[in-house]
Order: structure tokens, then sequence, then C-alpha cells
């Protein structure tokens, strides 16, 4: 089997979506076969819109199938106040739509595993609707991809007193992710924010990627004024969390993950608010109350952020 992971992409392309691509293309050991678009970070015709910008920066000639504008149920909540109105920090980029590749993003995430069994990888970066939507056409999708990983869910239940943290793609549409987590699959990968929001993309790495000046670092610090102007306000530093991208390395190079849970993922409410959680609680007892059985997911619970950060940075600023 080829050592290249063959990759498609389902994003509602943000700016970590966008500094996603970026990395994956620099990396010798991954090809983007398809790119699909989704709401979220943006609406879906601002994502579609921002793939083929960046595909066509990074001079790659791959098939963008649009997907859902909104969620199973409900409306979307759009995070223009995050990445910009347009996705992109607003930066005024020229972003004509992609060509129409003929098929919707659910029918072509069908097509594209049922001609390639085992062999692709789908990377999903956004609220899951699209796979959601592709799973009713294909209960067993899952297991004809070689491994599902996704950025999305908080991990297991935090020790008591701690923060709670959601995600915003499981947010978006929790029937979707509903329905991702009762799957059957064959490898189902949670990246959540109990791992992506520690890794982070400091002071000094910003400064590298500025210095740098290729056309991959310059793409990706035009593109950070108003992710670090919402992140500022977490920290009070203009540092960002590295969270669609760190999915990625986890797909390329499972050692990133320094150690994970395995067990059922269910979506539970709290307020308003949807978040995916291992039906664990941070010693790795079920919780009190009853569940719904699920499938075995596996979940990040602890990374090496150093080691991952300086492979993006050094993926980001090669010549
Ligand atoms: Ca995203």
């Amino acid at each position: 089997m080829s050592t290249t992971r063959r990759i498609v992409v389902d994003t509602d392309t943000g700016i970590d979506d966008a500094h996603t691509l970026l990395y994956l293309a620099g990396r010798p050991d991954a090809e983007i076969v398809a790119v699909t678009s989704v709401y979220g970070n943006c609406e879906e015709e601002d994502a579609a819109r921002n793939i083929g910008y960046v595909t066509r920066l990074l001079g790659l000639d791959v098939p963008v199938f649009r997907g859902a504008g909104k969620p199973l149920e409900g409306a979307p909540h759009i995070a223009g106040y995050v990445h910009g109105l347009d996705g992109l920090g607003d930066r005024g980029f020229d972003r004509p739509e992609p060509p129409d590749a003929g098929e919707p993003a659910a029918e072509a995430l069908v097509r594209l595993a049922r001609e390639n069994p085992g062999e692709l990888d789908l990377l999903a970066l956004g609220p899951l609707t699209n796979l959601a939507l592709a799973l009713r056409i294909d209960p067993d999708l899952f297991t004809r991809y070689r491994s599902v990983v996704l950025m999305g869910g908080s991990g297991p239940y935090p020790p008591p007193g701690t923060h709670l943290t959601v995600d915003a793609n499981v947010n978006n549409d929790p029937a979707a992710a509903r329905a991702v987590f009762s799957a059957p699959r064959g490898e189902l990968v949670m990246v959540g924010v109990n791992v992506t929001s520690v890794t982070l993309l400091k002071e000094h790495a910003i400064a590298a990627l500025r210095a740098a000046g290729t056309p991959r670092s310059r793409f990706a610090v035009q593109i950070l004024d108003s992710y670090l102007d919402f992140y500022q306000q977490h920290w009070g530093r203009r540092i960002i969390p590295l969270h669609d991208p760190l999915a990625a390395g986890i797909l390329l190079d499972p050692g990133f993950a320094t150690e994970y849970a395995l067990g059922p993922v269910n979506v539970v409410w709290h307020g308003p608010q949807a978040r995916a959680h291992l039906m664990r609680t941070a010693d790795g007892l079920p919780p009190a109350f009853p569940y719904e059985p699920a499938p075995p997911t596996k979940v990040i619970t602890a990374v090496d952020s150093a080691r991952f950060v300086a492979d993006f940075v050094e993926v980001l600023t090669r010549p």
C-alpha cells in the first residue's frame, strides 16, 4: 500500500481550514483528491469560493463538490465574527465560484468511497451535515474509507469544576453529529477542542511565518488578523489555536496524538449548546446517566502540540 494518504476534505473554509489546505498541499505524504463545501465558518457559497481560491493559489487541480447550506434542522450559526464575513478575514481576495463539478457533495462522498474502497481518508473540518446526508445514501459509507478523521467534539467529560468547551462543528448540526457518531465505521477519529484548543500558534511562530515570505506563509498570515482579533479575547495575547490543521496532522501522522480513548460518543445538550462527548468522565468512568450505545470512536485525549506546531510552521515556510 502506498504511504501517501489520499484525502477527501470536507470544509466550511474559514481561516484554519485554509491553513489546513496549505499544510496538506505542502506535505509530500498527502494528496487532496477532492474537496466538498459546507456552511459554518462562512456561508457555503463563500466556502466553495474560498476552496477555489486556495486550490488555485496552490496550483492544485481538484474537483470542488458543493454541499449543504444549512444544518439538517434549524438555521446555521455562521461565524463571521471569527473568520470575517467571507471566511478568509475579508481581505478582498478575488474569489470566483469554482467550476461546477456536477454532483452534490453527499453523492460525491459516496461515489468516491465506492470507487476507491479502503483507499481514501475523509477529513471533516466543518459541521457534519454533508457526512450525515451521505450516510442517508449509504449507511455503511464510513466502512469504505480507510479512516474518517473529524475536527469536532469535546473529548471525555472534563474534570469537575473545569471549563466546558463547545466546538462550533457539532453545535452547528447536532443531528448530523449524532448520525456520524452512531454510524458503522472502520476507524473514526475525533480531534476535539479538548486537544485543538491547547495546540497554539504563538507569537514567535506567527513571526516565523511572516518572515519566511513563501507563497504559502504569506497567504497564511494575510488571513490571520480577524482570527487573532477574536482569540486575543480568550488569552489576552494575539495567538491562535490550530483546530483544523491538527486534525490533518493526526490523519497523516497518528504519532502527533500521544493518548487516546476508545468508546461511544454521544451528542449531549447543555442549555442551548450541543457538545459531543466520549461517554466517559475524566477518570475514565461512565457518566452517571443512561447513554446511547455507539460503535467506538477513537477520541484523542493528548497531543504533542510542540512537535505538531513545529511541523506546521516548517511545512508552510518551506520554499
Ligand atoms: Ca472548519
